[in-house]
């Protein structure tokens, strides 16, 4: 998968060079092109962004240098615009984005980008969440970073992206490493007696009753059997490990 992301600040991107991300983009999973915005600027000072018609706090992002550095994407892709005002970044989004072989991100900075870059050069505008950042850069990241763990080769074995949560619409269960006593706070006992069936049974219940406790909203799209939504009923059984 090829990712162009156009930005003023392609600096801010060096984190993509790091751990997991930064093994994909090195192996060639994953190709990150940066296209530094500024470049394009036809001005003589290379301004990127002039203040809003009809007044009003703060500046704007021109269109022209946006079109051109645009233009200058050979197969752009599906094209995003990260925005406070873009519908919410969750899982089954960035499972859809990751069937794309290339996406192109745009990243605003000051109060956003002119009306126009919008109507006439994106595709789709995503939120991370609802918040307001200096920079559309961090959310660029996070959405790469997201999906990312989708594309064939970019998670191992040991990171697989299948079983994890929120892929059954459910948040995961707790976890535990050595030892089994750590300053005397135990590990639960089923975990280790090594009856997979016992194991397997704990962890669901686990998934269940968290995401009642921490997410009910999510209870509503998940699978549940009939005896599980039952259980969930029952005032009782709220009570975690
Ligand atoms: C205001 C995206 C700010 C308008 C971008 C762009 C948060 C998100 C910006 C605009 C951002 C988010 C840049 N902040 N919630 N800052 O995904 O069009």
């Amino acid at each position: 998968m090829t990712i162009n992301i156009l930005t003023v600040f392609p600096e801010m991107f060096a984190p993509l060079q790091s751990s997991v991300l930064g093994r994909a983009a090195s192996d060639g999973t994953i190709k990150i092109n940066l296209i530094n915005i500024r470049d394009f600027s036809a001005s003589k000072h290379k301004n990127t962004d002039d203040y809003p018609f009809g007044g009003g706090a703060g500046m704007l992002m021109m269109p022209q240098p946006i079109f051109d550095a645009f233009a200058s994407i050979s197969e752009p892709g599906v094209s995003i615009y990260m925005s406070p005002k873009g519908k919410t970044l969750d899982d089954a989004t960035a499972r859809e984005l990751a069937g794309f072989e290339n996406i192109t991100i745009l990243c605003g900075h000051y109060e956003g980008v002119d009306q126009r870059v919008i109507d006439n050069l994106i595709d789709r505008e995503i939120s991370i969440g609802d918040y307001v950042l200096t920079g559309g850069e961090l959310p660029a990241m996070v959405l790469i970073d997201a999906v990312s763990r989708f594309v064939g080769g970019v998670l191992g074995r040991a990171e697989s992206a299948l079983g994890d949560s929120f892929g059954d619409g459910l948040l995961e269960y707790p976890q535990y490493t050595r030892p089994a006593d750590f300053r005397g706070m135990k590990v639960p006992s089923v975990l280790l007696e090594g009856n997979h069936a016992l194991i397997s049974a704990w962890r669901r219940r686990q998934q269940l009753l968290l995401t009642k406790r921490m997410r009910p909203d999510l209870l509503e799209k998940a699978e549940l059997t009939p005896g599980e939504r039952r259980m969930l009923e029952q005032d009782d059984a709220l009570e975690t490990q």
